[in-house]
């Protein structure tokens, strides 16, 4: 073998093993392979546990927390709009029906796979709306599949809120 060749198979090689490493281990956390609480079963997700479809959208727990539990699912985001206070943490719990499928909120980076639950903490600064598209290519309806977030005052959001499930804006 000649001493040009060697050393353009060794480059490709260290770039394949660098490359590999990178999408094992973003694909290790995506899935949450570890967390027990980051598992769900695809065959009983809409019938019991944290993603059955009374639970879904955004949920004030009693210590003022609020979390949204969501579903992506070709080609929708269930719910496909979810009302908010503005400048709160929130903790959004996401996972899929399907397949792969991502999308960037806030500033975040949101990735979910089948059968494996993502936790992502996110905060919107202000009043307004924020869509999101799904940014990980699942299938010729990929292109319309979107989400909104509206972000309002709390006391908006207060005055909304009646139990789970609040009032979202219009498409
Ligand atoms: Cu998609």
């Amino acid at each position: 073998m000649r001493i040009g060749n060697f050393r353009a198979y060794l480059i490709v090689a260290v770039f394949s093993l660098v490359y590999g490493t990178l999408r094992f281990s973003s694909t290790l956390q995506a899935a949450h392979i570890l967390d027990r609480r980051s598992r769900v079963d695809l065959a009983t997700l809409h019938l019991q546990g944290e993603f059955i479809e009374s639970n879904l959208g955004a949920v004030r727990a009693a210590d003022g927390s609020v979390t949204i539990h969501m579903i992506a699912e070709k080609y929708i985001f269930a719910p496909a709009c979810v009302t908010l206070p503005a400048a709160v943490p929130i903790q959004l719990r996401i996972t899929s029906a399907d397949s792969a499928h991502g999308f960037k909120i806030a500033g975040v980076e949101v990735k979910t796979l089948p059968g494996s639950v993502t936790e992502v903490h996110l905060r919107f600064p202000a009043a307004g709306k924020y869509e999101f598209y799904c940014d990980e290519f699942c299938g010729p309806g990929h292109h319309a599949m979107m989400g909104r977030i509206v972000a309002v005052p709390e006391n908006e959001f207060q005055a909304q809120i009646s139990g789970r499930g609040v009032a979202c804006g219009q498409p």
